[in-house]
Formats: C-alpha cells, structure tokens, sequence
C-alpha cells in the first residue's frame, strides 16, 4: 500500500553513439523523459517515459507525455491510497483515453517503488523467473548493404543472439539477400518495416520467405490488424506485431484474426507493467511466443525491459542492448553489459538493480518539474 506525495518529471538530452534510422525517421540526440515517484513514507521510484520526440512511431510525444503526466495523470494518482501498483493502470483507463507511453511511466515507477518497499528485486515483484536475458541488437538503416554487412558482421562478433534490420521499400530485398549470400542461412536475423509497406506490396514479403527470417515486424499500418491477417496467409514467415499492439484486446484480436503470430511486447506502448504480463499471460496460454523491444532507453528504461524480459513466455531474444551500444555513458551505475550474448538479471538488490547517476543527471537536465 502506497500514497504518492510528488512526481518529479525530468528531460534530458543523451547523443547517440551513431544515429538511429528507421522507415519514418531519424533520431541522433535522443530526448529522454525521466520520472521519479516519492510516497508519503518517503520511499521512491524511478522510470522513463519512452515516447519519442517526434510522433512518428506512435502518436505521443516527449512534450504530449509530459503534459499527460503533468495535467491529467498525476491529479488522478497523487494523494489517493493505492493498495499496489496494479492498480493504477485500471484506474487510469477509466477516464483517460489514449497516452498510454505517459500511463506506462507513472504506473512503472510506481511498480518500481513497490520492490524497493518490499525490498525484492522489480523482476521478482513481476514474476519474473529468468537469471539472464538475451540480448538482441536492432539495426538502423544504412545507406549500402555494404555498410549493413559490417554492422551485422560486428554484432555476430560482438555475440548479440538476434539481429533486426530496418527495412522500407528501397532498402530491402537487396539488403537482405546481400546478407544471406555473405554470410549464409545460419545468423538469426529479423526485419522490422515499421508500417513502410501495404498490402500491395504483398510479392515484397513472399520473395522475403525465402531468406528463412526469424520474424517480420510490423510491415503495414501501425493501427492495423485486418491487413496484417491478410498478408499472414500470403507469406510463410511470421509476422511479429508491434505497434499494433496497445494492449490485451488487440493481442486478442491478433490471435482471433490471424495477425500475426509472435508479439513485441514493449511497456511503454501498452501502459505499463500490469498490461505487459497480461499480454504476456495470454501469449503463453496461446502458445504465441513474446520478446521484449525497446525504444533506445538510458539505463533506467533498460533496467524495467529487463525485469519484464524476465517472465518465463519471453522466449525470443529482446531488443535489449548494453548500454555502450547507445551511449558514450549511461545515467545509471553500473551500466548494462552483456556476457556472452545475454544481460544478467540483478537478483540481489531491491528494485531494478541499478543506481541513477543522480550528479550526471543534475547535468544533463534542460527541463524540470515537481508536480
Ligand atoms: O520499432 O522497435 C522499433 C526504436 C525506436 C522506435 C521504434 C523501434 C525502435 C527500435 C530500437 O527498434 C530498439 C532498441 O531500443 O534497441
Ligand atoms: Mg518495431
């Protein structure tokens, strides 16, 4: 049982290592929202909201999801007794229509406040059964297949378990093929298209089952299903929803439809903890395997996906890279590392396992907010 006193909103700026290009964009400063929740018993929680800056993953941004948080969220949760952070999602749903990246924040600090007062590990509080997670990394798209071939070649060299490539019309079959031929049929690669195709497009996927991919995520509209059924009966290789997927009725509607037969369960983008394990529940029930993606979080961020990535049904490598993949440093102590190919869960601390660098955030710091 908890009651929230203040939620303090902080943007930071953190430049990537090298910029991130997907079919809609490009991001090479990432603007990072984070959030840190403080109870009346003084204990505290911190999380990240991971909306973008600009809305061209999904329709929330940095500053939609601070105003969010700051004008209808945070009024709703302050003050109010809150017997567990399961809670605050259903609560939030009632009255609150969409924002769920915004939701997610509050509600996964809130989750991470909860293991520090009952002092348990955050993947143990979610039911988390996992030592280890693995890794994956998601390539950004490059301007050769030349390029793309030292980038994957370095990730195998470098251990990652899963590779994603960027995908959209233009830099596609080309690229994929290159990769196979270089380095033959046994790397387990995976494309994600974010939403640049249509069912038009159709002939583009079926030639793609011939490169014995892992998945392909999220090829058509980024609210669609009915389309996504469509082309899941054309093409062999499985098609893994992602932005598709806002919370358990659509994983539902997936599985109903045919949609898809695997799910990138990302927290942010289904509002939060309590969503994810349903999803992941129902997934395993289904026997629809899940796997944890990300959206280029500092180390706090990283430290939830890796709490969730945990659940017993996350099966397929995550889109959870150490933090060197991302940044010169991470704002968090001890940074995420990888050993051969997977992140080691923290078991023996409370919470998520790592400490924020509270002087390195003090630093970084171009907007600030008590509420
Ligand atoms: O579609 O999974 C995606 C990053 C930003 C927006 C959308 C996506 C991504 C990634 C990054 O693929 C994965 C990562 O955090 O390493
Ligand atoms: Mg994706």
């Amino acid at each position: 049982m908890f009651s929230l006193k203040q939620i303090t909103l902080y943007e930071i700026h953190l430049p990537l290592i090298e910029p991130f290009t997907i079919s809609s964009g490009t991001q090479d400063i990432r603007r990072i929202t984070l959030i840190e929740v403080l109870d009346n018993d003084g204990y505290t929680g911190w999380g990240e909201c991971v909306a973008s800056e600009y809305p061209n993953y999904s329709p929330e941004t940095i500053d939609t999801s601070w105003i969010a948080i700051k004008q209808w969220i945070a009024p709703r949760v302050l003050g109010k007794t809150i017997a567990g952070p399961e809670e605050i999602f259903p609560f939030l749903q009632q009255d609150i229509r969409g924002h769920l990246m915004a939701k997610a924040a509050v509600e996964m600090a809130c989750w991470e406040l909860t293991a520090q007062k009952q002092t348990i590990p955050l993947s143990k509080l979610l039911g988390g059964t996992r030592t280890s997670v693995e890794s994956g990394i998601s390539l950004g798209i490059q301007k050769t297949p030349e390029d793309l071939l030292r980038k994957v070649k370095t990730a195998i060299d470098h251990g990652y378990r899963k590779i994603k490539i960027k995908i959209k019309p233009g830099s596609d079959i080309e690229y994929i093929r290159f990769i196979r031929e270089e380095l033959g049929m046994q790397s387990p690669l995976m494309v994600d298209a974010n939403n640049a195709y249509t069912l038009n497009d159709a002939d583009v996927f079926k030639e793609m089952d011939e490169f014995g991919l892992l998945m392909i995520e999220q090829p058509l509209a980024w609210d669609d299903l009915v389309r996504h059924a469509e082309l899941q009966k054309q093409i062999k290789t499985p098609v893994c929803l992602d932005e598709s997927i806002t919370g358990i009725d659509r994983v539902e509607d997936m599985h109903k439809l045919g949609s898809g037969k695997i799910v990138n369960i990302k927290p942010g983008r289904v509002g939060g903890f309590a969503s994810s394990i349903a999803i992941h529940d129902y997934c395993m029930k289904h026997n629809i395997p899940v796997w944890c993606g990300g959206m280029l979080e500092s180390g706090v961020g990283r430290a939830h996906n890796v709490a969730l990535a945990s659940l017993p049904n996350f099966t397929i490598p995550g889109d959870i890279s150490p933090s060197k993949r991302y940044w010169e440093k991470d704002i968090v102590d001890p940074e995420w590392e990888m050993n051969d190919g997977s992140m080691t869960v923290p078991l023996d601390k409370a919470g998520m396992g790592v400490e924020v660098d509270h002087d390195r955030i003090e630093n970084l710091i171009v907007r600030k907010e008590e509420i």
